[in-house]
This record gives structure tokens, sequence and C-alpha cells, in this order.
């Protein structure tokens, strides 16, 4: 079944999408991921020197975190999604994150001839938030960037909540509980998919 994985930074995507495509045949696809790999060459925290088109571009957003424009971020997922491994499903994490990625995606699943995916969206309550992301300290959490990065989500990311759940294909989970007790949540809603 292809997921989107929905929720504010820090509230556990990656770290849920990283747990389920271990248990199974279909790939974690993160655009922070690809974004990051881009701007390093390497997906972790030290810059060599592999920088590419796309990461040059990128790496003033991430930096600042903005969000990156829209047709860089489509003309990524379009690359993305043609790769043979996505045949089976998909689990996005972190995209789509506007109104208009999400309409993107729809159109690219369509010319793709893919189902439209199953939703998750985790809650979690800002402070610990903010406290999840000074403990983890990649080099765009910091105190500035996760202050813009969750005012830029709740401004341009909020909405799809409505989005998804007017197409009934919204789930709920609670992030805030332990990484082990999300997974546990996680798979009894995947099990007994019921819409928000
Ligand atoms: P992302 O890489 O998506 O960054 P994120 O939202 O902070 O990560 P995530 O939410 O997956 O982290 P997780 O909770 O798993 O994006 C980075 C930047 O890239 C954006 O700011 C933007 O500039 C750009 N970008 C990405 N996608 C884009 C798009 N579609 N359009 C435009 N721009 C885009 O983990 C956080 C921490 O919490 C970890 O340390 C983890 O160990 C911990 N944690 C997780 N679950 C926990 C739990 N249950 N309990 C305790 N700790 C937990």
């Amino acid at each position: 079944m292809p997921l989107i994985f929905l929720g504010p930074p820090g509230a556990g995507k990656g770290t849920q999408a990283e747990i389920l495509a271990q248990q199974g045949p279909i790939p974690h696809i993160s655009t922070g991921d690809i974004l990051r790999k881009a701007i390093t060459g390497s997906g972790g925290l030290r810059p060599i020197a592999s920088e590419t088109p796309l990461g040059i571009q990128a790496q003033a957003y991430v930096d600042a975190g903005e969000l990156v424009p829209d047709h860089l971020i489509m003309a990524m997922m379009r690359e993305r999604l043609s790769q043979s491994d996505t045949k089976l499903g998909w689990i996005l994490d972190g995209f789509p994150r506007t109104v208009s990625q999400a309409r993107g995606l729809d159109q690219l699943l369509s010319i793709l001839n893919q189902p439209h995916p199953q939703v998750v969206y985790f809650y979690v309550d800002a402070n610990v938030l903010v406290k999840r992301l000074l403990e983890r300290g990649r080099k765009d959490d910091n105190e500035d960037s996760i202050r813009r990065r969750l005012e830029v989500y709740e401004a341009q990311t909020i909405p799809l909540i409505d989005f998804y759940q007017k197409r009934k294909c919204l789930l709920s989970i609670n992030g805030n509980q332990s990484v082990a007790e999300v997974t546990n949540s996680l798979h009894l809603a995947l099990q007994f998919p019921v819409s928000a």
C-alpha cells in the first residue's frame, strides 16, 4: 500500500518510516534525506565536494527552515517515483508539504498509473517537537530554523489535513508516545484502516 506520512518537523515521520520500510518491500522516500544528500553528497552532516545543482539551489532554503520551491521538489519526486523499486508501493516522508504539492502528486500518480495513498498524520505537542529537534542537533535543528519550520508547517502543511480528510484517507496517530508505542499504534491503525 502506498503511504504518506504527514506531521510537523520532529513528529517521528522519518523514524517510523524507517522502521516500517525495514519490515517490508516498500521503500522509505524522504524528501529531506534526498535534499540533504544533494546538498552534502552524503546525506549526512559533513559537506563533501559532490553537491549537485539541486543541492546548490536547495541549501539556503533548508538551512533557513523554508520550504524548497515546489518546482524543484516536484521534479525530484517525478524522478524518484519513476524508479523500479516503487512498483509495490512506498512511504513518502515529508512530501507533500503543501496543497500545491499534493495536487502535483495526484497528477504524477495518474501519469504513473499508481493508486492513491493512505495518509497517516502524526500529531505531537509543540513543546515535545522543539525538545526532540534540539536534542537531535542536525545542521538545521537550531532554534531559529525550528521556529521557522513550525510556522511554515502551520501555514502551509496543516491545510493538507483537511485536504486528505475530505478524501476519507487520513489516519491519525498520537506521536507524543515513545518510538515503540508509536510503532505499535501505527501497526494497529494500518491493519484496520479507518477514516479519521
Ligand atoms: P525533513 O527532513 O522532512 O525534516 P523533519 O520534518 O525535521 O524530519 P522528521 O519529522 O522526519 O524527523 P523525525 O520526526 O523522524 O525536512 C528538512 C527540510 O527539508 C525542511 O525544513 C525543508 O526545508 C526541506 N523539505 C523537505 N521536504 C520538503 C518538501 N516536500 N517541500 C519543500 N521543502 C522540503 O525525528 C526527529 C527527532 O525526534 C529524531 O531525533 C528522532 O530520533 C526523535 N524522535 C522521533 N520519534 C520520537 C519519539 N516517539 N519519541 C522520542 N523521540 C523521537
